[in-house]
């Protein structure tokens, strides 16, 4: 089995047909899609977002992984694609929100961990840079989920094309102030090899990526590529794209910052959204009870115009006494054993009992969330 800590959930997203199954599928070199099957053009119009998960079994070095994939196929297919990011956004809620359930119950020895660590974010190679449907959709997911934007198939464009693109890409996203995931800084004791490794990683961004399910023969050597009438493109050659950097960044040099920004912040972000409405449904409850109480609505009122307002005030004095809290009669008979006076008293009781045992939730949640 494999040991505690090595979970790792991927999520890929972006527009479809831009290569993020088969991205996924050579990142981790097993067909993930073996019983894939296609869709007609009708289907396709219609199609909606539909979320799928899989989990596969590496090994990274020696270190075992349970890697789980969550691919959300079809986005952009459909006509409209209004909130086309809404069914993303929700399914990382969820996970969160299962999450946050186990960590509150009894058996928080044996969670499953199923929150998303990272996105990967799909950019077409053929526009001019992000097109507001990327705006829209990484706005959405950025303060749920670590986004690394990534430029797809890669192969469809020259050296400096991608470098000029890249460039585009990353002022847009400062521009249009998206938060994507930032790489921790690089610590100063550090040797200058591994300083400019960071840098160059930096610069990478969105890293440029091209995927193959098949393996082609280069230079007698059998590789994971791409071919063309003119050449062969390999996906594990960082001549060719930025694939080998990417998987390094992700299942070695920085799996475990991603796990950690996860639960730090945007685990925490979702709880505390979490406990605030918790608590702002406590007060209301509270209120709605003491409205109830204020209101008598257990007393016959009498319609109001056959009474005076005296006779009104008087009625209301003495029902106020009625149910007035350390009434010293109603507290004595409580102390003798006797049932309390009468209905009113009762459900007063009942109400204060059931306040505290909200506030005392409320102040256990916020206590955890310290
Ligand atoms: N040129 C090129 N084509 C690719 C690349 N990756 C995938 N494709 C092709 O693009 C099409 C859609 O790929 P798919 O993985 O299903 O895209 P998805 O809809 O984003 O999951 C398929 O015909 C793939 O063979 C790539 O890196 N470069
Ligand atoms: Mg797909």
């Amino acid at each position: 089995s494999v040991k505690k800590g090595f979970d790792f959930t991927l999520m890929v997203a972006g527009e479809s047909g831009l290569g993020k199954s088969t991205l996924v599928n050579s990142l981790f070199l097993t067909d993930l899609y073996k019983d894939r099957r296609l869709l007609n053009a009708e289907e396709r119009i219609i199609q909606t977002v539909e979320i799928t998960k899989h989990t596969v079994d590496i090994e990274e070095k020696g270190v075992k992984l349970k890697l789980t994939i969550v691919d959300t196929p079809g986005f952009g297919d459909a006509v409209n694609n209004t909130e086309c990011w809404k069914p993303v956004a929700d399914y990382i809620d969820q996970q969160f929100e299962q999450y946050f359930r186990d960590e509150s119950g009894l058996n928080r020895k044996n969670i499953q961990d199923n929150r998303v660590h990272c996105c990967l974010y799909f950019i077409s190679p053929f526009g001019h840079g992000l097109r507001p449907l990327d705006v829209e959709f990484m706005k959405a997911l950025h303060e749920k989920v670590n986004i690394v934007p990534v430029l797809a198939k890669a192969d469809t464009l020259t050296p400096s094309e991608i470098k000029k693109k890249k460039l585009k890409i990353r002022e847009e996203i400062e521009l249009c102030a998206i938060k994507i995931y930032q790489f921790p800084d690089c610590d100063s004791d550090e040797d200058d090899d591994f300083k400019q490794q960071d840098y160059e990683l930096k610069e990478s961004i969105p890293f440029a990526v091209i995927g193959s399910n098949i393996v082609v023969e280069a230079k007698g050597k059998r590789v994971r590529g791409r071919l063309y009438p003119w050449g062969i493109v390999e996906v594990e050659n960082s001549a060719h794209c930025d694939f080998v950097k990417l998987r390094n960044m992700l299942v070695r040099t920085h799996m475990q910052d991603l796990k950690d920004v996860t639960r730090e912040t945007h685990y925490e972000n979702y709880r505390a959204h979490c406990i605030q409405s918790m608590t702002r449904m406590v007060v209301k409850e509270r209120n709605r009870n003491k409205l109830t109480r204020e209101s008598g609505t257990d007393f016959p009122i009498p319609a109001v115009g056959d009474m005076t307002d005296s006779q009104t005030e008087k009625l209301i004095r003495e029902k106020d006494e009625e149910v007035r809290p350390g009434d010293p009669q109603a507290e004595s008979a409580h102390l003798l054993g006797q049932p309390p006076a009468d209905h009113e008293q009762r459900s007063q009781q009942k109400f204060e009992t059931e306040c505290g045992s909200h506030a005392g939730a409320r102040s256990h949640l916020e206590d955890e969330a310290l």
